[in-house]
């Protein structure tokens, strides 16, 4: 995939407030500090379309933005930092649950997942909202140069097993050596085409 043209659209918190429904949709979830900024920047070329940091945010936005005025790429809020306050994370559930149920065009959910974490309670509840929703799951295991080749075959069988997927059906990514990306764009492209995932 050729990005020539990437630009934030909006934020959102609730339907309303949610673009138009005319283009397909891709949307990225994980926890936060997972590496979700940084994979949607190394997709879309871009050094800094979506901020990457340190220190999670406080604010639960959905944040659209629009792809070669093709498809639309959502940042969807991460989850499980244990610093947010409870009434932000009270929100979470239902403005994902919200998301995913309502949104007509969305084609498919990027689940990112860290190569050296065993995937949590709210990673496996995402899983199971995007099953329950018929909506098709990429699963993407980054932060990939962390690990030697040994320790990374392990690691992804060991979160293959965790969340009931063949280690084949996981793409191994690194944000930092860009390892992966034409295996993720491969693979978004299909669902972009024809809705094809892992169920
Ligand atoms: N080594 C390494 N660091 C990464 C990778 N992806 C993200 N990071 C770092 O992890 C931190 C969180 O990344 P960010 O994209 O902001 O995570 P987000 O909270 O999920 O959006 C930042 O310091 C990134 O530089 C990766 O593939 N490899
Ligand atoms: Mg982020």
């Amino acid at each position: 995939m050729i990005v020539k043209h990437a630009e934030f659209i909006k934020s959102a918190t609730r339907p309303t407030h949610y673009p138009e429904e005319s283009l397909p949709e891709i949307a990225f979830a994980g926890r936060s500090n997972v590496g979700k900024s940084s994979l949607i920047n190394v997709l879309v070329n871009r050094k800094s379309l979506v901020r990457t940091s340190n220190t999670p945010g406080r604010t639960q936005l959905i944040n659209f933005f629009r792809i070669n005025d093709a498809f639309t790429f959502v940042d969807l809020p991460g989850y499980g930092f244990a610093k947010v306050p409870l009434a932000v994370k009270k929100e979470w559930g239902p403005m994902m649950q919200t998301y995913l149920s309502r949104r007509s065009n969305l084609r498919g959910v990027v689940l990112i997942l860290d190569i050296r974490r065993i995937p949590s309670e709210e990673d496996l509840q995402m899983l199971q909202w995007l099953r329950a929703c018929g909506i098709p799951p990429l699963i993407v295991v980054t932060k990939c140069d962390k690990l030697s080749r040994n320790q990374r075959a392990k690691q992804a069988a060991v979160i293959a097993r965790q969340i009931g997927v063949e280690t084949g059906d996981l793409c191994l990514f690194s944000a930092l050596t860009r390892e992966g990306l034409d295996g993720v764009w491969g693979r978004i492209e299909l669902l972009l085409h024809e809705g094809q995932g892992i169920v």
